[in-house]
């Protein structure tokens, strides 16, 4: 059985739910509390890889991947390598309501949002610093790039491709901590069908700076259509993104596909090309039905995610085995 509103998001991250179902409660749209439970893993910075203060990239510096969408009218707004300014989601909605672009990256993101009268603040923390000065101190290991020789000392500085062994992307995938990915990817379905769906990220850990993800692109790290239901992916967005498996999940729903086999599925095409990547989903329909699925891999086994309906009464926890 199935009921709304509903609220499901990513990882455990409870406040994030408790935030949008309040939100719900108090009468607010689906894209407000998708806004608002996201803002909360902002502040908090959810396990250290939502928000300020996580992820440095290759230069020590915190950069944010966000969007929104809102599945009555297909509008997104989204910010990529957003430096500098905390409230990367709310951001993304300023670019939806305020412009007629969808995505804005970058230096130009950060101008665009002290427009807007966000604060801009430095990103790094005590927190982000250490991890960047343990990396430094290993000779800067696990990074992405792939023409690097994985004992190569070369690799801290400026990104040039050297000449060295060739470094496969599955190689590279083996040096990231699975454990730090961990993208807020959330999914609100109002009481009256409406969806919204939103992420926010800090990325991957010393990524080459400018390096953007999945999550702030439409149909890769979420989608929202108020027709069908909603998506919102976690996990390796260098790979993911190659698949939009949020637009897939969705499309798969839309031909009467369940939540979780439609998780599954999206998951599925990625898993043939790249056996070894790490992703999971998250999947609602609009009368309420959700599910998720995640991909096997060394060291993760179970995905974990949150879900408030009437029927949980609060934010209760889920997990599922992964494929
Ligand atoms: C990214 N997909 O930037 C994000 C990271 C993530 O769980 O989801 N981690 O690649």
């Amino acid at each position: 059985e199935a009921s709304l509103p509903l609220v499901i998001n990513t990882w455990p991250f409870r406040d994030a739910t408790a935030a949008a179902w309040s939100a719900l409660q108090r009468g607010a749209s689906a894209l407000d509390a998708v806004e608002q439970g996201c803002m909360t893993c902002e502040w908090e910075q959810c396990d250290g890889s939502v928000g300020y203060g996580g992820s440095p990239d290759e230069n020590g510096e915190t950069t944010l991947d966000a969007m929104i969408m809102n599945g009555d009218t297909m509008e997104v707004g989204a910010v990529a390598d957003l430096r500098r300014i905390k409230n990367a989601i709310s951001v993304a909605r300023a670019v939806m309501e305020h412009t007629t672009h969808t995505l804005l990256a970058g230096e130009s993101a950060a101008l665009f949002a002290q427009n807007m009268g966000f604060k801009a603040e430095d990103l790094t923390t005590n927190t982000s610093q250490s991890i960047f000065a343990k990396w430094l101190g290993q000779n800067c290991q696990p990074n992405y790039r792939k023409n690097v020789s994985p004992d190569s000392r070369t690799s801290c500085g400026p990104y040039k491709p050297s000449p060295g062994a060739q470094r496969t992307d599955q190689q590279n995938h083996t040096r990231l901590d699975i454990h730090s990915h961990d993208t807020i990817g959330m999914i609100v379905i109002g009481r009256h069908g409406n969806v919204a769906a939103g992420t926010s990220t800090n990325g991957a850990k010393h990524k080459v700076p400018g390096r953007v993800g999945d999550s702030p692109i439409a149909g890769a790290g979420s989608y929202a259509d108020s027709t069908v239901g909603g998506a919102a992916a976690t996990g390796d967005g260098d790979v993911m993104m190659r698949f939009l498996p949020s637009f897939l999940a969705v499309e798969l729903m839309r031909s009467g596909m369940e939540p979780s086999i439609a998780c599954k599925t999206a998951l599925t095409r990625i898993k043939t090309h790249y056996p070894w990547f790490f992703g999971a989903l998250i999947c609602a329909n609009i009368k309420g039905e959700y599910g998720a699925a995640c991909n096997r891999v060394a060291g993760f086994s179970q995905f974990s995610y949150m879900v408030s309906d009437p029927l949980t009464n609060e934010p209760l926890l889920k997990k599922v085995d992964c494929f």
